[in-house]
């Protein structure tokens, strides 16, 4: 990778090391670090570009310009993700709460808080995204944070049949003699589709959290707490937005005695394809979404496109028989009824889809979003994993241990690669067998170890170490964040959770661009995602994002979209981004991205 020139500029008196660190331009001080600030007891990082040599001399100063702590940084030298040349401060020692700035030679940082309960406020704000984000419901300003973010229910009642006819490449699709109810859910993203390949890792994250302090007993969102309409149902509200999506999900499974056409085994690459007919009782449609792209801004009250079922796939099907048979053991001891249903959904979808083992999603539809996968073996996997922690019953255990995902190493879950949720599932819940449970805990601690050695060989030090940066690559960081949580919890190391803080601090702003990727967090926080309500950038009366979203972040990888085409072969890794609503493949929301900011902000809180 060549190295890119910086944006910083660089006083050129190389003689003088202590000059030679880049100086602040638009970006911003060129120090830098988390722009919320440290909680009192973690690692603190900052991060300086600068070309020199030689260690440089920092000072961190209190409010009353005191020196608090005083050291000299690390050389780390070349960093090809950023295309900087960047030193390290550490400065743990700092642990009395204050506002503080760090100095090095004539630069001065922005000033930062060290103090407890630093992430509360983002835990709640990451929650709040998923409300903000409900579909079948107005949105209220007692709950959404301010009258600009409140807007009319978005497809109130939504009572949907199958796509019919000629696809983009030509499959004729039968469409379908029911109706099915599907209304309420989140929308996924920018776009207003509703995706069981997604909503399944979002719903499994949000859970996972609920699950992970009941176990504690800490519980942040504790009925009451958070800003929604079911606060005060004397129901925790982490479940009840679960139970928001958990409903979509379960609204999206075909009745019994249902025969569709679909395609079955690997997708041919030549079109159109062939369909044959199956019985597709308890499997899930893909998806729920316009028939054809809406155009930027379209508040979801104002969509007037036809909204269609998809056609069911195996994907979907085992993303709805593993979030509902979590959402049976979660919900036994809340509401048992709730738990009932679940249990009866998961064990039919799991059925339904060992029958219908290789229909695979055919990403041929305008509208919306693919989520096409052709390797299901981590959703059965996952699946599989689940029902058995639910029920203990001997053939999901029997199934699960003649699965080769199980020993495989455990990587960051995305939509399409979920084994590590199973093994999370594995690891942690009670009543798994000595044996797997074992074998789960030591890969996710391998997986989180593999994670730390990367932060050695990362310049702006992130468990992360690609040069490929993918399309949503803030969720891929906060994925091994929340798996390096999971190893804190199982160890107890405490370098697992300095390993989240690098990773939050990272999104936080200790990033080549000064960027906070949160909205309405740190001083220079994300203000235009590409999002078709919060579209401010684009119609000055529509409101900017609430606070708590993240960015996809920089993609490095997939440079689509009309921003993103601009700077193809012109970014370092980090730097391919760009706070622009029409750049929808660096900039877009989404509720696969936003769930694991919230658990890892819960957990930095101290709840999970
Ligand atoms: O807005 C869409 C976004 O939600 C998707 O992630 C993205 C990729 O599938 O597509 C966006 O929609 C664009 C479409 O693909 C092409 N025409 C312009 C659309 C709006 O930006
Ligand atoms: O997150 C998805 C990413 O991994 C894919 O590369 C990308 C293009 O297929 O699509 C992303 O998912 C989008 C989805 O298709 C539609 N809603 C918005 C999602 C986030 O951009």
């Amino acid at each position: 990778m060549k190295l890119l020139p910086t944006r910083m500029r660089v006083l050129a008196v190389p003689a003088i090391a202590a000059l030679t660190i880049g100086a602040a331009d638009d970006a911003g001080p060129a120090i830098r670090l988390n722009q919320i600030g440290f909680l009192p007891e973690t690692a603190k990082r900052a991060v300086v570009p600068s070309d020199s040599t030689v260690p440089l001399r920092w000072r961190v100063l209190d409010e009353h310009g005191k020196t608090a702590a005083e050291g000299r940084t690390t050389v780390v030298g070349a960093d090809p993700a950023s295309g900087d040349n960047v030193h390290l401060v550490s400065f743990d020692r700092v642990t009395k709460p204050g506002t503080y700035r760090i100095r090095i030679s004539d630069q001065t940082s922005r000033a930062f808080a060290v103090r407890p309960g630093l992430y509360a406020p983002l835990a709640f704000a990451a929650l709040n995204f998923f409300y903000q984000n409900r579909a079948g419901i107005p949105i209220e300003a007692r709950y959404a944070g301010g009258a600009q973010w409140a807007r009319p229910a978005g497809h109130p009642s939504e009572t949907a049949t199958c796509f019919r006819g000629a696809d983009e490449r030509g499959t004729l699709w039968p469409g379908c003699s029911y109706t099915l109810d599907v209304t309420g859910g989140w929308y996924d993203a920018g776009d207003q589709g509703k995706y069981l390949v997604n909503g399944g890792i979002s719903l499994w994250t949000l859970q996972n959290l609920y699950e992970r302090q009941a176990a504690s007993g800490r519980f942040t969102f504790a009925d009451g707490r958070a800003r929604l309409p079911e606060a005060g149902n004397g129901i925790n509200d982490l479940l009840d937005e679960a139970r928001w999506e958990m409903r979509f999900l379960l609204a999206m499974q075909i009745p019994d005695g249902v025969r569709t056409e679909v395609p079955v085994g690997p997708l041919p690459s030549d079109d159109p394809l062939t369909l044959r007919t199956v019985d597709a009782g308890g499997m899930a449609h893909q998806k729920v979404a316009d028939r054809n792209w809406t155009p930027l801004p379209t508040p979801p009250h104002k969509d007037t496109e036809d909204r269609l079922l998809y056609p069911p796939t195996t994907g979907a099907t085992l993303n709805l028989a593993a979030t509902a048979a979590q959402c049976a053991r979660i919900w036994r001891s809340v509401d048992p009824a709730f738990a009932v249903t679940c249990l009866a959904a998961a064990k039919r979808a799991y059925r339904a889809a060992v029958r219908n083992p290789q229909v695979y999603a055919t990403n041929s539809f305008t509208g919306s979003g693919g989520y096409g996968d052709n390797d299901l073996s981590d959703e059965l996997y996952w699946a599989t994993a689940e029902l058995w922690a639910t029920t203990g019953e001997a053939v999901y255990g029997d199934a699960l241990r003649a699965m080769p995902a199980r020993s495989a190493p455990a990587a960051e879950p995305n939509w399409g690669n979920v084994a590590a949720l199973g093994t999370i599932t594995l690891a942690t819940t009670p009543g798994i067998p000595q044996a797997e449970a074992a074998s789960a805990r030591a890969a996710l601690v391998a997986a989180a170890d593999g994670f730390l050695a990367e932060t050695e060989r990362s310049g702006y030090r992130i468990p992360y170490a690609t040069l490929d940066y993918p399309w949503g690559s803030n969720s891929s960081i906060l994925n091994r964040a929340m798996m390096l949580g999971v190893a804190h919890g199982l160890t107890g190391d405490a370098r697992y959770r300095a390993g989240v803080v690098d990773a939050m601090d990272y999104l936080l702003g200790r990033n080549p661009l000064d960027q906070s990727y949160v909205s309405g967090f740190g001083a220079r926080p994300l203000m235009n995602p590409h999002h078709r309500f919060w579209a401010h950038q684009l119609d000055p009366s529509l409101p900017g994002p609430p606070p708590g979203v993240v960015s996809g972040g920089p993609n490095s990888t997939s440079m689509s979209d009309p921003v993103a085409m601009t700077m193809k072969g012109k970014c370092a890794p980090q730097r391919c981004w760009k706070d622009e609503i029409t750049a929808y493949a660096l900039n877009e929301v989404a509720i696969n991205w936003n769930a694991p900011l919230l658990w890892v902000a819960a957990y930095l809180d101290g709840g999970a």
